[in-house]
């Protein structure tokens, strides 16, 4: 059972090599700047627009941010939410995640089965993935509630990694928390791709195109950057950390 916006994105993966997301931040941005962001960001070669933040934003701004964007790019527009309030029934889809290393039930199944009536309701897409903070963790660490992964445990993430799998996840997100000071070291990523047989997602701390590219190169199918775009020459980062991405198509 695959929704549009999932095939696009495994036909993609399956084409490219590796792909690459921008993470807007509702909090942080007003809508005629995501618009801007996401245009930009799409010129560039960015395959989609992840909304969410870690922190608490208004519903009703985060469906202007999102009907702002869509207004002016095509690519899908995919929530990313932190909790129920993270829902807009302004977006193509959604990443219907738990976070697996949290120890409250409310981010591995309690805010999902609160969510899930309004994602049928909006009509939206759900794309079900597996959430791992590994490292520092970040912001998404202490309001998820998780026992963040080390970065010297590549082992500890692939038994997270293999269990979102085997219950039936469709995508595992290793998450280094945003703007974290390293991201998610090759190593790692490289255990986890070779013992899942799912697309992985990796974000947090990618600030430049040689991270990228060894993100990528290490196995990551889609690499996620968000902090980048709201920095001094934030349009040029982006255009160069989908370079990085696009080095690894060789
Ligand atoms: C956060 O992994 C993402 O969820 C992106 O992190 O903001 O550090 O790029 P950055």
């Amino acid at each position: 059972m695959f929704g549009r916006v999932e095939k696009y994105l495994l036909e993609k993966i399956k084409a490219e090599g590796s792909i690459h997301m921008t993470l807007v931040d509702p909090e942080k941005t007003a809508p005629s700047q995501a618009a801007q962001v996401a245009e930009n960001s799409q010129a560039n070669g960015t395959a989609a627009i992840m909304i969410g933040g870690s922190t608490f934003v208004s519903q009703a701004h985060l469906d202007d941010v999102i009907k702002a964007m869509s207004r002016i790019v095509k690519i899908p527009i995919i929530l990313f939410p932190n909790n129920i309030t993270g829902i807009s029934r302004y977006a193509d889809a959604i990443w219907f995640m738990s976070l697996l290393n949290s120890v409250d039930p409310y981010f591995l199944i309690g805010a999902q089965i609160l969510g899930a009536p309004l994602v049928k309701k909006y009509g939206l897409e759900p794309i079900s993935m597996g959430y791992i903070i590994v490292g520092e963790g970040g912001t998404a660490g202490v309001v998820g509630k998780a026992i963040p992964v080390p970065y010297n445990k590549p082992e500890l993430t692939v038994a997270h990694a293999l269990a979102g799998q085997y219950l039936g996840m469709h995508f595992i997100y290793l998450e280094g928390g945003s703007g974290a000071a390293k991201p998610v070291p090759p190593e790692m990523i490289r255990m986890v791709k070779k013992s899942t047989e799912i697309p992985l997602l990796v974000g947090g701390g990618i600030r430049t195109k040689k991270q990228a590219l060894s993100v990528a190169s290490a196995g990551a199918d889609i690499i996620v950057t968000g902090n980048i775009v709201e920095s001094i020459g934030g349009k040029q980062k982006v255009s160069e950390i989908i370079d990085g991405v696009k080095g690894n198509r060789g």
